[in-house]
């Protein structure tokens, strides 16, 4: 857990196991939300605006709580599995999966609750990861709606979108076909999207899944710089 407040346009971030404390430059007005590096619920170790960044690369990633998201993000940034606890907030990682490419993976936490928090961060993104428990078949319909919530938001038009089908280890998983009906993303008319069949804990399919998004982000990135000539 941590704490953020606002004192003389510096923002200070709290963490409550380490009682850490560290600054940066208040960053916006608007105070929609603050560019906080958060470690797995650790320690706020860096602080940093990925919209100084020369070609930023910004992607929101979703699901229902226990889908994998967290597990997920840190078996792309450090392909470890590791030992995760609920996410309240968010954590974010930039990302280096290939030469030359560097992404802001921001990891939102998946709890009911939660959910309405998720558009706080829709502010120029370029890809959602948008992870299934697979084997979860009870809550498919429930993941579903939430993902077509999202969809329908005008900040996220067009952009591209990768479903990981997670949990693929476990038995009962209905594969990347049975997500991709249940969430009917063949109904998808309007951006590219992919299902990727993954493993979040051992890391199968995670890269492949990455290498997609990079692929649609760059032909998106294109499209949208085309547009405004
Ligand atoms: N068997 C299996 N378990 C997984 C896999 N990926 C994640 N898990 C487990 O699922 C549980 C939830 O994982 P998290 O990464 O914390 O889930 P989350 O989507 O971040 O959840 P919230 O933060 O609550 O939104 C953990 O116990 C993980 O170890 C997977 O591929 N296979
Ligand atoms: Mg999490």
């Amino acid at each position: 857990m941590f704490r953020a407040e606002i004192n003389h346009n510096r923002m200070y971030v709290q963490c409550s196991d380490r009682n850490s404390k560290c600054c940066t430059n208040r960053v916006d007005e608007k105070n929609e939300y603050f560019p906080v590096k958060y470690n797995m619920g650790s320690t706020a170790s860096r602080l940093y605006s990925f919209m100084t960044a020369d070609d930023p690369v910004n992607i929101v990633m979703l699901g229902l709580d226990d889908a994998g998201k967290t597990t997920l993000l840190y078996q792309m940034k450090m392909k470890e599995t590791v030992t995760t606890v609920p996410t309240i907030g968010f954590n974010v990682e930039t990302l280096s999966p290939m030469k030359g490419v560097s992404l802001t993976v921001w990891d939102i936490g998946g709890q009911k609750k939660l959910r309405p928090l998720w558009q706080n961060y829709y502010r120029e993104i370029h890809g959602i990861i948008y992870v299934v428990d697979s084997a979860d078949v009870e809550r498919m319909d429930e993941s579903r709606d939430e993902l077509y919530s999202v969809l329908a938001c005008g900040k996220l038009v067009a952009v591209p979108l990768v479903v990981f089908a997670n949990k693929q280890d476990k038995p009962n998983n209905i594969g990347p076909s049975g997500v991709s009906n249940h969430l009917r993303l063949t109904k998808l008319l309007d951006r590219k999207w992919f299902v990727q069949a993954c493993c979040a804990t051992d890391g199968d399919g995670v890269i492949a899944g990455i290498e997609e998004l990079v692929r649609m982000i760059k032909e998106f990135k294109r499209n949208k710089s085309e547009l405004r000539q």
